[in-house]
């Protein structure tokens, strides 16, 4: 129940494709489990608000360049100025829902029982959607290396729920709703078990 929930909130990773829909079902997921009673809080990398995030934000629109290992360090850097507020809401009971992170910068990654959603959708299917297109990595190539990799990354991961993206916005957040209660009861099993002893 609510109220014997263990005191630690999960870190729940949405990642993607571009357009896959992680922002939009970000929010719904959100809005459902803060429905459910719990203490939740929603971030999204890049954080482009930030100075980081600023540079980030201009080389990604195209108004400023980077060489490919300062970019991606930037990205990791980005993610790095807030890592330890998030470990701070976790260990106080928050559940925070990451749009986009890092496999390799996941500072979590020994913490157990932490889901990560990849929400899946064909570089078409993308393209079709609102907003396509403005970026410099919006283009099929890039997506399309970008599914393939994704994939081999999360081939072998028990964690990684894999959505179909392409459905429409409510089946895609029923999917992901299903995917989340089952990890929270995992959590709050895991949690009387530490109890125990
Ligand atoms: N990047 C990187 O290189 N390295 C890093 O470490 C990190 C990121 C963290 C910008 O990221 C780029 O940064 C990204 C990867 C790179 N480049 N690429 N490719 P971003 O997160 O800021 O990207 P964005 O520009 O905000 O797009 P997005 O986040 O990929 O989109 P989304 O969040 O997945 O989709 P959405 O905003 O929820 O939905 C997009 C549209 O589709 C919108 O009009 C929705 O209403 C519509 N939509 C959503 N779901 C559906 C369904 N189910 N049916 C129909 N229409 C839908
Ligand atoms: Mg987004």
């Amino acid at each position: 129940s609510q109220q014997t929930r263990t005191q630690r909130g999960a870190l729940i990773v949405v990642e993607g494709l571009d357009r896959a829909g992680k922002s939009s079902q970000c929010e719904m997921l959100q809005t459902y489990l803060k429905e459910q009673g719990h203490s939740v809080k929603y971030i999204r990398f890049p954080d482009r608000t930030t100075p980081i995030g600023k540079l980030i934000d201009s080389y990604l629109r195209g108004s400023a360049n980077q060489e490919d290992h300062a970019i991606h360090l930037l990205f990791s850097a980005n993610r790095w100025e807030i890592a330890k507020s998030i470990e701070e809401d976790i260990n106080s009971g928050i559940t925070v829902i990451v749009d986009r992170y890092s496999y390799s910068g996941a500072v979590y990654s020994a913490a157990k029982a932490n889901p990560t959603l990849s929400l899946d959708i064909s570089a078409e299917e993308a393209a079709k959607r609102g907003g396509y297109g403005a970026e410099r990595y919006e283009n099929e190539t890039m997506q399309t290396r970008v599914r393939e990799l994704f994939r081999t990354l999360f081939e072998r991961q028990k964690d990684v729920y894999v959505v179909d993206a392409g459905k429409t916005l409510t089946e895609v957040s029923k999917d992901i709703q299903n995917a989340v209660l089952n990890c929270l009861a995992c959590l709050d099993t895991i949690g009387s078990l530490r109890k125990l002893g």
